[in-house]
């Protein structure tokens, strides 16, 4: 067994550990507590790490206010990968299932989704929040400029970014998700389709080619929005 499914909780082992030995329920609980708990800690590194970062952009969505301007965020999310989407995923990276190994190759374990209006913003905040010299930039997926085949577009920065613990700094790697209302709204549409299992090929692509379409008309809109703000400013 792997290490890193041997410190996931895992129901079906873990009953029967109980029903092959008298197991009180408060063992059981120590059990749980003891077997996550190194995943827990990265996940406390990860949960301090998002912290950080989603001071920064509310710091910089007050700062960009005192200018006059409007505030360019909207809304910030974030979250931490599931267990399960880890495993997946660095079974389909072909790596082995360790905690090591999940540190070193998952760059998306903490994400943070930043959402604003116009496209504009995106970039001046990507270009503030990366100029601060605690923050180092690994990779950039500029899928606004170069959308996805089947229309995602988004602003992705994998940065780390420095997390102060008792006797360490730890550099902590955070994905950074920018994005307009429009680019979201049609990123969690198609997420959705991603799990209609139920839905004929043809179906699926009828609404896939419809999905391609709606983001097309989004950046248009993105595009006239705008533009009519630039009008406005003016
Ligand atoms: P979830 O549920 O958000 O965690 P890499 O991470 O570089 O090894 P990947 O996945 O190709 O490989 O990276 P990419 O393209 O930067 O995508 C990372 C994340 O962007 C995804 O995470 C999604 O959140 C989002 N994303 C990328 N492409 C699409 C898309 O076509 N549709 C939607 N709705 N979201 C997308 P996860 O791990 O896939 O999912």
């Amino acid at each position: 067994m792997s290490e890193l499914n041997r410190h996931v909780p895992d129901p079906v082992r873990d009953l029967q550990q109980i029903t092959s030995s008298d197991i009180t329920e408060t063992d059981f609980l120590d059990l749980i507590e003891d077997k996550t708990q190194p995943i827990r800690e990265y996940f406390t590194y990860y949960k301090c790490a998002i912290m950080e970062i989603e001071t920064k952009f509310r710091v910089l969505n007050q700062q960009f206010s005192l200018s006059g301007e409007t505030n360019p965020i909207e809304f910030i999310q974030s979250r931490i990968k599931s267990y399960s989407s880890i495993l997946h995923k660095l079974e389909a990276k072909g790596v082995p299932l360790t905690i090591e190994s999940m540190d070193e190759h998952l760059y998306d374990i903490a994400g943070v989704r930043v959402v604003c209006s116009f496209v504009d913003d995106i970039y001046r905040l990507a270009d503030t929040f990366l100029k601060q010299d605690d923050i180092t930039l690994i990779q950039m997926k500029d899928y606004i400029k170069e959308p996805k085949e089947n229309g995602y577009r988004s602003l992705h920065l994998i940065v780390t970014v420095p997390i102060f613990l008792e006797n360490e700094k730890r550099p902590t790697k955070v994905e950074v998700q920018l994005r307009t209302i429009a680019m979201d709204f049609w990123a969690s549409l198609e997420h959705k389709l991603r799990y209609k299992k139920e839905l004929t090929p043809e179906k699926l692509e009828m609404l896939r080619e419809d999905m391609k379409a709606c983001a097309e008309d989004s950046a248009r809109w993105d595009k006239r929005m705008q533009e009519i703000r630039k009008k406005l400013e003016k």
